[in-house]
């Protein structure tokens, strides 16, 4: 496996834009990683903001060039990696004594206890190959009603990205196999949720699979059975389907 080029920056605006950039000027090898203590216009999805003060969490981004890289899969595998790294750096034994209560919220949240910990935005450029993939996660802060992974372990934002790229490397390249381990990791199945729709549309159900193509499948409780590959999932307290909001 090539390895990764990691360059590290004090500050820039967002490490998603550039990257892009840098791949549509075409500059950019495959496995490129950009890291920063700091961004000042920091994203999210929809033109949402990315928050962290200078040097406490992790930021970065990272170039796959194989036009093969769906953005679905990749949201996915990086999503998986950061669960996977974190409890690597926390002694714990991902296939026999898991952090329990650390997992993915699908399609793109990482969430500690129901809070959300990090967060992932994979993007593909129009005119270059490839996927770009950022995320940010909370390591030494988090804002008010999200969760940091010091509350876990003490580690740097250096030392995470090396165990999310060491622990990116180390899933089963086959489809079929890393769609088990990505369920595994996956909170969100089983359990009520509300998927906002865009504009103002709302459908409630229960999470009862993910497809191959990574939509989810939400069943209600008149039995309607609806799929989604976007909008904003929201968990319910198990047993509701009522605006008793567990996590966001
Ligand atoms: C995401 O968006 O969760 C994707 C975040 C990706 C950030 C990384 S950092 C490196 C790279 N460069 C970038 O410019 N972006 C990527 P979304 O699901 O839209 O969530 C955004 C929402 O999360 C905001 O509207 C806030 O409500 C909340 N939020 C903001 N900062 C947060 C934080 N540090 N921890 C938890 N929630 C946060």
């Amino acid at each position: 496996m090539d390895e990764w080029h990691v360059s590290v920056v004090t500050e820039t605006g967002s490490t998603n834009d550039d990257l892009l950039r840098s791949a549509e000027q075409g500059e950019l090898a495959d496995r490129s990683v950009l890291r920063t203590e700091h961004q000042t216009a920091g994203r999210g999805r929809l033109d949402r903001r990315w928050e962290a003060p200078a040097g406490s969490n992790l930021l970065a981004s990272m170039y796959l060039a194989s036009p093969g890289d769906q953005p679905g899969v990749m949201l996915q595998r990086v999503g998986v990696a950061i669960v996977d790294a974190i409890n690597q750096l926390a002694g714990s034994n991902m296939e026999t004594d898991p952090l329990l209560a650390l997992g993915l919220k699908w399609p793109n949240d990482v969430l500690l206890d129901g809070r959300k910990l990090a967060g992932v935005l994979a993007q593909r450029s129009t005119s270059a190959p490839g996927v770009i993939v950022g995320f940010g996660v909370n390591v030494a802060w988090a804002p008010p009603g999200a969760a940091c992974v010091h509350e876990v372990v003490e580690c740097s934002p250096e030392q995470l990205l090396d165990g999310v790229l060491d622990a990116f490397d180390g899933q089963p390249d086959d489809p079929g196999t890393f769609a088990q381990t990505y369920r595994a990791r996956l909170l969100t199945l089983g359990q009520f949720v509300r998927v906002h729709l865009p504009g103002n549309a709302t459908f409630e159900g229960r999470a009862v699979d993910i497809d191959g193509d990574g939509r989810i499948v939400v069943l209600s409780e008149t039995g309607q059975q609806r799929v989604f590959d976007v909008g904003d999932v929201v968990h319910l307290r198990p047993g509701t389907a009522s605006a008793d909001v567990a996590s966001e």
